[in-house]
């Protein structure tokens, strides 16, 4: 059965990249940290919903945000994943508190997934990679900050009336908050000037299970409303957030700043290091944050696809078949990534703003 889900995935990839629908980004472009600081000064600012299941990766990814000089992060809005949506909520609020980014709102979101009717609550395979409080055990100093009344999707709809293209939604969890959105407000789409996930795996295979990568198994049934719908975003997956990884000894750089956050973000980096069998860790969220103002860094096919949720092929982001030739493909799918660019911005950002705080 594995050799024929790989041999399907292979036909799907090579006639997908046989199409028109290819899309190259320049491979000319430089990787020094100065050329990447000329490129950013280049990109046009964002405004920036976050959605997240706060663990780890999601951290950085947050701090990514709050450091980028091209973002202005509007507001969080909280999911279940790598914890539940209340943990989640905890977590981002100390660590906007721990960054001295109090002023950004946070918004509760979905409780559990479209198959699920109960709250969600991490399994124990997850505690282990993203520790029980899904910040690798780490204690922060609690926020005396609370979520807002308004609810995510309400946030995200007003946020979309508000700054139209403007927005930028990265959804770094399931996509339930996402997909309750476009269905509340079918506009939505159309609306604002992109949405980035992190999730789904197209050329390799996933991590929680031969075929499925966690976020989208975490609620595949939201994952195939949205992939097999028109909306058009951008899957950024393990296709590419695998190759982007940090070590100890970038983390080291951070605790020797000497600052709260650069010691708090190297000791919960480092539990995730730690659990690696490979002495680094991926940066899955944070790259999905990069790609939303650096879209030149992941080189993408455009795609029509949909998401398994059979119980063989649970959580399976694949292309379809009956719509190959269709000449509006609504996902574009990262399968290759200048890591050096982005691996270069990142530690710079992460650097300026644990220097500060
Ligand atoms: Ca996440």
């Amino acid at each position: 059965m594995k050799n024929l889900i790989c041999i399907i995935c292979v036909i799907l990839f090579s006639v997908s990249c046989a199409g028109t629908n290819k899309e190259k980004v320049s491979t000319e472009t430089a990787t020094t940290t100065a050329n990447t600081e000329e490129a950013v000064k280049e990109v046009k600012n964002v405004k920036m919903i976050y959605d997240t299941d706060l663990g780890i990766d999601d951290a950085m990814a947050l701090a990514y945000a709050l450091g980028s000089p091209n973002i202005d992060l509007v507001g969080v809005t909280l999911t279940f994943g790598n914890v539940s949506t209340e943990t989640s909520g905890r977590n981002t609020l100390d660590i906007l508190s721990l960054l001295n980014r109090e002023d950004i709102p946070v918004y509760a979101g979905a409780l559990h997934s479209y198959s699920d009717n109960a709250t969600f609550l991490p399994a124990a395979a997850i505690k282990r990679i993203h520790g029980d409080n899904g910040i690798g055990n780490v204690q922060l100093p609690t926020s005396k900050k609370t979520v807002e009344k308004q609810s995510a999707v309400d946030f995200i709809i007003e946020s979309a009336n508000k700054y139209g293209k403007d927005l930028v939604i990265v959804a770094v969890g399931p996509v339930t908050n996402l997909q309750d959105a476009l269905k509340k407000e079918p506009k939505l789409k159309d609306m604002v000037g992109n949405i980035v996930i992190m999730g789904g795996a197209l050329t390799v295979p996933g991590n929680v299970s031969e075929v499925a990568e966690a976020n989208i198994y975490a609620d595949p049934v939201a994952a195939n409303e949205l992939f097999t719908s028109e909306t058009p975003f951008t899957m950024v997956g393990l296709d590419v957030t695998v190759r982007a990884r940090l070590t100890k000894e970038d983390t080291k750089k951070w605790r020797d700043l000497g600052t709260a956050s650069g010691k708090a973000f190297a000791d919960i980096v480092d539990y995730y290091i730690g659990i690696s069998s490979s002495a680094s860790c991926a940066l899955h969220d944070p790259l999905a944050v990069a790609v939303a103002v650096h879209p030149e860094l992941i080189e993408t096919i455009s795609m029509h696809m949909f998401v398994g949720t059979s119980k063989e092929n649970l959580g399976r982001t694949t292309g379809d078949k009956t719509k190959l030739n269709d000449p509006n493909p609504n996902v574009k799918v990262g399968v290759n990534l200048d890591y050096q660019k982005f691996l270069a911005d990142f530690n710079t950002v992460l650097t300026e703003l644990f220097k500060k705080n």
